[in-house]
């Protein structure tokens, strides 16, 4: 119920809001408005002060057929930004890196999450984040960023498939020395899934449930509200996000991450304020 972020505790009893901030050129929905400093620093703020409990940091695009980066290029773009946030603002701060160096350096900078799409799986990236002692979040994601949309397939019903690679990758993090405890799922909406596989993942997300650890969705923007609502700009998704965010909470989901901080904490909190009347 409670996750231990660093020298910070994060109350995984009600929902909490993690604020994406993208500090890449050419993140598909803020195009890279926010890749200076001070801008990056001016939206965390707003972000928090709109209630966001996390700000997850990334500097490398993951969006299909984004280019990739150097780790210099990553560590000079996100390094700076984590610890001007970290000597600014009360928040938690999440890193959205696969990179062993990024892992390391921005647990020195003062991260307390660290989220890897790529469930620790590049060179040195498991035996950086056992030697620190942040929660990772790992993720289920079908092929490459570069590749993952070209007709997914599964030969499994997708939650037994998602539950079986994030089985399989807690354990794999398990054996190098990196305690459960630390341990957050997220079943990658959108990442090598087609809108069918979306939405049959969200109908059945409960099924992730069984490994009972703290459970992260992000929907926010993705082709997959704009395919339900006909929305196909990214900004006119905001009311489908959110909804597709209160679906997630009420199968079990804990932490949504999402680009309109406002508009999900307001509906977090009528979530949250019906879960204080539960008897659990
Ligand atoms: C996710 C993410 C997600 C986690 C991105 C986008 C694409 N990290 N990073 N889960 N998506 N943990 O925001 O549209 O779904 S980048």
């Amino acid at each position: 119920m409670i996750l231990r972020c660093g020298n910070r505790n994060l109350n995984l009893k009600y929902p909490q809001v993690m604020g994406i901030l993208n500090v890449t050129p050419d993140s598909f929905s803020d195009g890279g408005r926010f890749s200076d400093l001070g801008q990056a620093l001016y939206h965390a703020e707003q972000m928090f002060t709109q209630g966001a409990a996390i700000i997850d940091i990334g500097g490398e695009s993951t969006r299909p057929g984004a280019k990739t980066i150097s780790v210099e290029q990553e560590l000079d773009r996100v390094i700076p930004v984590v610890e001007a946030i970290a000597r600014r603002l009360d928040v938690l701060i999440s890193v959205d890196t696969s990179s062993a160096q990024v892992i390391i350096s921005a647990s020195k900078a003062g991260a307390h999450i660290i989220n890897d799409v790529r469930s620790l799986t590049r060179e040195g990236a498991l035996a950086a984040a056992a030697s620190i002692e942040l929660p990772i979040c790992l993720m289920h994601m079908n092929g490459e960023p570069q590749s993952m949309q070209d007709n997914p397939q599964y030969l499994l019903p997708i939650e037994q498939d998602v539950l079986q690679q994030l089985t399989a990758s807690v354990a794999r993090c398990e054996q190098a020395g990196i305690e459960r405890q630390r341990l957050i799922i997220d079943p990658g909406f959108g990442f090598g899934k087609n809108d069918q596989h979306n939405y049959q993942l969200l109908n059945r997300l409960e099924a992730l449930q069984s490994l009972k650890l703290p459970l992260l969705t992000g929907l926010s923007r993705k082709r997959m509200i704009g395919s339900a609502t006909g929305q196909s700009g990214a900004a006119n998704r905001v009311i489908g996000s959110v909804s597709a965010a209160v679906i997630c909470v009420l199968k079990g989901a804990r932490i949504i991450r999402t680009h309109d901080v406002k508009e999900t904490v307001e509906a977090m909190q009528v979530v949250s304020a019906t879960f204080r009347e539960g008897n659990d």
